[in-house]
């Protein structure tokens, strides 16, 4: 079965329900498929086949979800970009991944000539309007790559997460089973769908259970009581920094989303006891915190009916094993990619002996209960955001006057952590010029908050930086 068979079956006897609202505008569940269908039909027509890729750099909106069921319904890759990429970092998917296209709400200008033809996604959707409704008859088995979601390594240059339909059903069908998402859920998702927290949990649960989802553009924490209070969801999924933001309600208010709501759910980052706490008392509801990856969606989770423990990510999905190997969670299930793309070596080196190799340090209490305490990489996370440190490095050490530079995180009470640099400086340069060249070039959650000028970085007798002995702000 693909994902295609397996939303035909949640639509089924509902095709004439709301199934999305999105600003103004309502879908049903009918007019969802047919409008996959119909950019299905223009894909084709403009020479996509199965296995092509096709990137889609676009903020939150029908049309996206338009192209990801057309996509998996032509066998075509997805491959979202972050919309806070910048040149630098859109250039790298652009060229890894290889794409018939890429679909923007922009055109490239001068400056960011595009390698591969650039679709506007009104336009695209402009001219499905005249294609058929009709299903395509493609035969696709569910080991088919459905989605390549771009996620960065220790390397500095992000690599591509093959992500099958088969990992997504599996994703799927079990948060629907553990969770109780059903069909009379009302959901809220104001999440990127370009990362697998919106994509993979969001708008797959949506159209496998066969929920209403409101589909926000972005998360904006000041509007987003009157969101909450005009929708009234029974389900939301969230990232901490979320949650922080939403302590800041009054208690009317939070009283009064907490008593339309069933689940709330968080993950991407770790969410800290104190703010679980401080929201139990604000909304009346225990965060249901869990744990994944983009190469595994999701691994872990605190149960639905039983104790969600602070600080835990909980006990492993149904499916999915998880051990310990020298403080590392390995894990292993259907819910796992296929593999980095076009990085063979990379993808050997991810797992052993068919374990993934998580890179998170965790235990695990006697009750199976796991709680992770650090990472192998000195990965920063950052509102959610995964942030790579030698990404950061190597952008600064090719400014012509710095020599050397060391990028970490240090705590925000909203975004988690947030991003600062210490730098050697051979010729001075002030710290505002470093900031506007690195908001040129970098998403704007990588631009580092502060640079630290240093005489030189501590290292150790092999030189490699000793980053926990660098003063901290
Ligand atoms: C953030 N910004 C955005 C967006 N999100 N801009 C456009 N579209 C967005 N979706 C930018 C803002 O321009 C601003 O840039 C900065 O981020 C912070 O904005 P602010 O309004 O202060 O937002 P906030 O209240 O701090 O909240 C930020 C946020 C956002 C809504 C929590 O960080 C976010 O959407 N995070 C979710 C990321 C996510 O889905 N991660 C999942 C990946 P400036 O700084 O220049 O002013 S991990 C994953 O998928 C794994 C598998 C998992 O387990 O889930």
């Amino acid at each position: 079965m693909n994902l295609t068979h397996l939303f035909d079956l949640s639509f089924t006897g509902r095709r004439d329900e709301i199934a999305l609202e999105f600003g103004d505008c309502q879908f049903t569940f009918g007019e969802i498929d047919r409008r996959g269908n119909r950019m299905a039909h223009l894909l084709q027509a403009r020479g996509l086949k199965t296995g092509d890729r096709l990137c889609v750099y676009l903020a939150n909106c029908v049309e996206m979800i338009d192209l990801y069921l057309a996509c998996i319904k032509l066998g075509v890759i997805f491959v979202p970009i972050n919309i806070l990429y910048r040149d630098r970092e859109m250039a790298h998917i652009l060229h890894d991944a290889g794409p018939a296209a890429l679909v923007a709400a922009l055109t490239p200008t001068e400056a960011c000539p595009s390698p591969v033809p650039v679709w506007n996604h009104t336009e695209l959707a402009a001219e499905a309007a005249a294609h058929s409704a009709e299903p395509l008859h493609i035969s696709l088995d569910g080991d088919t790559p459905a989605g390549i979601i771009y996620t960065s390594g220790t390397t500095g240059a992000a690599k591509g997460a093959v992500l099958t339909h088969n990992n997504f059903a599996a994703n799927a069908i079990t948060l629907l089973a553990c969770w109780q998402i059903t069909a009379a859920d009302r959901f809220l998702l104001a999440l990127p769908l370009f990362h697998v927290h919106a994509l993979g949990n969001g708008l797959h649960c949506w159209l496998a259970s066969g929920c209403r989802m409101r589909l926000l553009e972005r998360f904006e924490h000041q509007k987003a009581a009157a969101e909450f209070l005009h929708f009234r969801p029974t389900l939301f999924f969230g990232v901490p920094t979320i949650y922080v933001r939403l302590l800041d309600l009054p208690q009317a208010t939070a009283r009064e989303i907490g008593a339309a709501m069933r689940l709330f759910v968080s993950g991407s980052a770790p969410l800290p006891a104190q703010v679980l706490d401080e929201f139990r008392q604000r909304f009346g509801h225990t965060i249901l915190e869990r744990y994944g990856m983009s190469e595994t969606m999701m691994n872990i989770s605190n149960p639905y009916t039983g104790e969600r423990r602070p600080g835990s990510v909980g006990l492993p999905l149904p499916g999915v094993s998880a051990r310990i190997v020298d403080g590392e969670v390995q894990v292993k299930g259907p819910n796992v990619f296929a593999g980095y793309w076009r990085r063979d070596e990379a993808t050997r080196a991810a797992f052993v002996d068919g374990w993934f190799r998580t890179g998170d340090i965790a235990q695990c209490a006697p009750d199976g209960y796991y709680t992770l305490s650090g990472r192998k990489s000195d990965l920063i996370i950052s509102g959610g955001f995964n942030i790579y440190p030698r990404e950061i490095e190597e952008f600064l050490m090719e400014q012509e006057e710095i020599t050397e530079a060391a990028v970490i995180g240090v705590n925000d009470p909203v975004r988690g952590e947030v991003p600062v640099a210490y730098i050697v400086a051979a010729t001075p340069i002030s710290p505002e010029a470093l900031e506007s060249r690195c908001r040129a070039t970098l998403a704007s959650f990588k631009v580092p908050r502060a640079f630290h000028p240093l005489e030189r970085l501590p290292r150790n007798a092999m030189g490699k930086i000793q980053k926990h002995l660098l003063p901290r702000p």
